[in-house]
């Protein structure tokens, strides 16, 4: 049977190796991987690289914050950035907040995500409010559904879990094979220090970077390492930004647990100077914070040795009124949390990791890992006879000077960066939706992704001891 599409004459490159082949597609999939390959249509990627479509595993989209903010972005703007920058799948979140029903939360993001995205996707859930009917009925009912991760806070007061949630939640996720992430902070040294600030009259947004601090977030990965440790379930610790946070994850990996680390952009390209310009540093606070050069440093290490599993965006867009409610008014406790970066993730790691990684540790890093990690591979995350024909074709030495991006926030912390290598076309299960830089894809294209339990995240079958004794006395601990 004819091909109905071949990308020629480009240079491929996966998670394992860099290759030259014609990429044939037929319909949404990838049928062919060789030199010599004609199809209906063709696109000479002659001098280009051919890569898998990013896959963002960490992104706010539409979605309410805890302190009732809506993300400037919905379904329709947020997939199309990403598209742009080469990203073809992302896994947002549902956010639950107290109060709220987890199975309703769950219905009404499929519908709008069903109704606007432009890419494929998955969903993570937020759960906040871990009531009996949610631990053991909605949010069974949801992993089965396909949707079989989700993320946890140890700090914010309307959506932390205490000790005790979160091992229910931790318990749940061992009994119906999913993945917990977790938000690592802790909570009560970020408030004393903010309530004390602001007593002080210390209410810019540099002083949020100061609340925040390095010890903070070791102290709750080390906590949150040892529940997972008594449950036996594999977590993914969300956001990594310290050197101190990234060596308590590679020292649970010594020991032999699944501990898995997560990074983004505003870890690597920030420092906690971009906060420091005053009220306008707003639009850099994210939580964590940006740290230093030394802490850059240690999320490129992390990246580079594994510690750190994923590199995503935590793309978390909010406008002018969500930065800066009261205006000058708004205190560094105000501000909306997060910044944007679904679209430039992959051109900023393409750009300062040239001396630092591979190609192949790029498709790694922004691709192969998260969909293996998310139960979507060999569907995403690859170039391979049978999966997604999702591909982005990049030119290695276009030079883009950022001035926007295509979210809503109207702003990006990364303005008047050079950047070089740029995703120019980018292809949807067989659809060209970005030709040239622009948009060809319809609203509402995107398919919901139904994962499947990752491999990687099987329990280890390892006690500690006191749950070793009650399975020696026959009396084994109930989850
Ligand atoms: N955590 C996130 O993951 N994103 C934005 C804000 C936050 O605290
Ligand atoms: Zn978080
Ligand atoms: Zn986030």
């Amino acid at each position: 049977m004819a091909l109905d599409l071949v990308i020629s004459g480009g240079t491929v490159v996966t998670a394992e190796k860099t290759f030259h082949a014609d990429v044939g597609i037929r319909g949404e999939k990838i049928v062919e991987l060789k030199a010599g390959l004609s199809g209906e249509k063709t696109i000479d990627a002659a001098g280009k690289l051919v890569l898998p479509g990013g896959v963002d595993s960490h992104c706010h989209i539409e979605q309410l914050s805890s302190m009732g903010v809506m993300t400037a972005d919905d379904f329709y703007s947020a997939t199309v950035s990403a598209a742009h920058g080469g990203t073809t799948t992302v896994i947002p979140f549902c956010a639950q907040h107290r109060g709220d029903v987890l199975a309703e939360v769950l219905a009404d993001y499929h519908s709008r995500a069903r109704a606007k995205a432009v890419i494929d996707y998955g969903f993570h859930l937020i759960i906040a409010n871990p009531d009996e009917r949610t631990l053991q009925r909605d949010l069974p009912a949801a992993i089965h559904s396909g949707v079989r991760s989700f993320k946890i806070f140890m700090t914010y007061e309307r959506t932390r879990l205490t000790d005790e949630q979160i091992l229910d939640v931790m318990a749940a996720a061992r009994k119906n094979g999913a993945l917990v992430m977790v938000h690592a902070e802790n909570h009560g040294v970020i408030s004393w220090l903010a309530g004390r600030m602001v007593n002080q009259g210390n209410t810019l947004p540099r002083y949020h970077a100061i609340c925040h601090t390095r010890g903070a977030e070791a102290e709750a990965i080390e906590r949150v390492v040892r529940f997972a440790e008594l449950v036996d379930c594999p977590i993914l610790i969300v956001h990594v930004s310290t050197p101190e946070g990234i060596e308590a994850i590679r020292q649970a990996r010594a020991r032999g647990l699944k501990v898995f680390g997560e990074t983004c952009p505003q870890y690597l390209f920030l420092t906690a100077k971009d906060i420091d310009i005053g009220l306008q540093g707003a639009l850099f606070c994210c939580s964590p914070p940006p740290r230093d050069e030394k802490a850059q440093e240690a999320c490129w290490r992390g990246l580079k040795d594994g510690t750190l599993h994923v590199y995503s965006s935590d793309h978390a867009p909010y406008g002018m009124e969500g930065k800066l409610p009261k205006g000058e008014k708004t205190t560094f406790k105000e501000m909306a949390n997060g910044v944007p970066g679904l679209e430039l993730r992959l051109p900023l790691l393409f750009t300062y990791g040239k001396n630092r990684i591979t190609l192949e540790e790029f498709v790694n890093l922004t691709s192969t890992r998260h969909a293996q990690t998310y139960g979507l591979y060999p569907r995403k995350g690859t170039i391979a006879v049978g999966s997604d024909a999702d591909i982005a074709i990049w030119d290695p030495e276009r030079k883009v000077t950022v001035e926007t991006t295509h979210d809503r926030t109207g702003y990006t912390p990364y303005k008047g960066r050079v950047l070089t290598g740029w995703p120019i076309t980018v292809l949807s299960r067989g659809e060209v939706i970005v030709a040239d830089g622009k948009l060809a894809a319809e609203r509402g294209r995107g398919q919901f992704l139904e994962r499947a339990p990752s491999p990687a995240l099987k329990p280890l079958g390892r006690d500690v001891p006191e749950i070793a004794q009650l399975k020696a006395w026959n009396t084994p601990l109930q989850l």
